[in-house]
């Protein structure tokens, strides 16, 4: 079992702690000396660098949400200025605006290495030919995983998202060993193989998977692992931390979060208390390390629990089981974070219809999909089918650009769909994992 950096990886666990206490400590003295928006932030939680004398005392620092990037977009709060930025990422937000991550040469240099000791991890290396199957451009899942893979070696074909056909078929003609992808891409990927009567299993020498950016079980893994003849593992990551990042080792039993890279917390959402080693919470991560957009406290939203047993496999870094669930309405529609009140934004915009609306997801095959339906305004209502038509081919233009992800609209009648006292139920979610 090869180990990408043997040095850090199997660091004994009480070192890992000193020299993330160190990280902390000169994060913090920089942040404060150097950011306005953290300087003020440290000020109204009345903590100064000075306070932080261990690593038990990250507890005194302020959080940050996905909010502190909306309200500073595009890149108020970077700490880099914008001649050492060599590139930009941009994901959902919360509502109009998206979130834009900034990196420095620096910045992508530990991103690759910390996908370099996971894809190793993996059991990826030299000779393995990996097909990309994220999508490139503003996300962070292709061009991260394309980096990270040409680091260890490995040779890439950057397949990108869609024409499963063709990635199918590059893949036998290429002899791909190992595919980077959502899981429910994965699955789609075996049934249109099916469908051309190509098994995954013994028409290709695919081996390995690498699967993530949204949620999915530990019975959908086994499923495909038998189906396909593959191993398939976890990656995590979220586009504030880098993009894709981590990844459970030969193990199989959790993510391998590299402490030197980031530090976790679990908190309970409610209190913002940190919880003991094992408990499930909220996941918080500080990035140690990142020059453009460091990140203290950041209240990710996903729920899991971390694991600080040295893992069988040897490394000592912590591991955070999978995902279990969000502490907010964020969905995720084929990789891609779906706000509800991005959607109540943007039709907002739109005079035709109204605010009032209801997103139902489903899974049609292996993908998802999401219908909204939303009430006509009175006055646009009509009996004419070409007007009707025109209000929606609009608002699906509008939502398709606001959310990056193909929704399909209905337009109901005004009053049509259900009124709520008090907090709307707005999504109606039907996937099984
Ligand atoms: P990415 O492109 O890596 O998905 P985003 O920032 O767009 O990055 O989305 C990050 C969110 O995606 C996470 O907060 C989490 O909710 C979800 N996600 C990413 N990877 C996984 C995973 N392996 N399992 C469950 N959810 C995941
Ligand atoms: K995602
Ligand atoms: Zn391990």
């Amino acid at each position: 079992m090869k180990i990408w950096d043997p040095r850090i990886e199997e660091m004994p666990a009480e070192e890992l702690k000193k020299l993330q206490y160190r990280h902390l400590k000169t994060l913090v003295y920089r942040l404060y000396s150097f950011s306005e928006f953290y300087h003020r932030r440290m000020d109204e939680q009345k903590v100064h660098p000075d306070d932080i004398n261990s690593l038990a005392d990250i507890t005194k620092l302020p959080f940050m949400y996905k909010s502190d990037l909306r309200d500073n977009y595009p890149n108020k709060i970077f700490t880099a200025p914008q001649d050492e930025l060599v590139r930009y990422h941009v994901s959902s937000g919360t509502t109009g605006k998206p979130t834009v991550v900034g990196y420095t040469q620096k910045d992508l240099e530990i991103w690759t290495n910390s996908l370099a000791r996971s894809l190793t991890a993996a059991g990826l290396g030299r000779g393995d030919v990996m097909q990309v199957s994220y999508g490139y451009g503003l996300f962070t899942g292709g061009l991260g995983l394309h980096y990270g893979a040409e680091k260890i070696g490995a040779t890439v074909v950057p397949t990108s998202v869609g024409n499963t056909e063709r990635q199918i078929e590059l893949m036998q003609d290429l002899s791909v060993t190992a595919i980077a992808c959502t899981p429910s891409y994965m699955v789609h990927l075996g049934e249109t193989a099916e469908k051309m009567g190509i098994s995954i299993k013994n028409d290709t020498d695919l081996k390995t998977a690498v699967l993530g950016a949204e949620p999915w079980s530990e019975a959908m893994r086994r499923r495909m692992q038998e189906q396909m003849g593959i191993s398939a593992y976890n990656i995590y990551g979220t586009s504030e931390l880098s993009g894709p990042m981590f990844t459970e080792c030969s193990e199989q039993n959790g993510i391998h979060i590299w402490g030197d890279i980031a530090y976790t917390e679990i908190i309970d959402p409610d209190t913002g208390e940190q919880l003991p080693s094992g408990e499930k919470g909220e996941l918080v991560m500080t990035i140690l390390q990142k020059e453009a957009l460091p990140m203290i406290r950041f209240r990710i939203g996903d729920i899991t629990s971390i694991d600080e047993s040295v893992c069988p496999c040897g490394r000592t870094h912590p591991r955070i089981e999978r995902i279990q669930g969000r502490v907010d309405d964020m969905l995720i529609i084929r990789g891609i974070n779906v706000f509800p009140s991005q959607v109540e934004h943007a039709l907002l915009g739109i005079p035709e219809v109204s605010g009032h609306f209801r997103i139902v997801v489903d899974r049609k095959g292996a993908l998802d999909t999401m219908l909204v339906q939303v009430e006509l305004n009175p006055d646009s209502f009509s009996d004419k089918l070409s007007d009707i038509m025109d209000i929606r081919n609009k608002v699906s233009h509008l939502l398709k650009n606001q959310l990056n992800v193909g929704v399909g609209i209905e337009l109901v009648a005004p009053g049509a769909l259900p009124r709520f006292e008090g907090k709307a139920k707005r999504v109606t979610d039907r996937r099984v994992m």
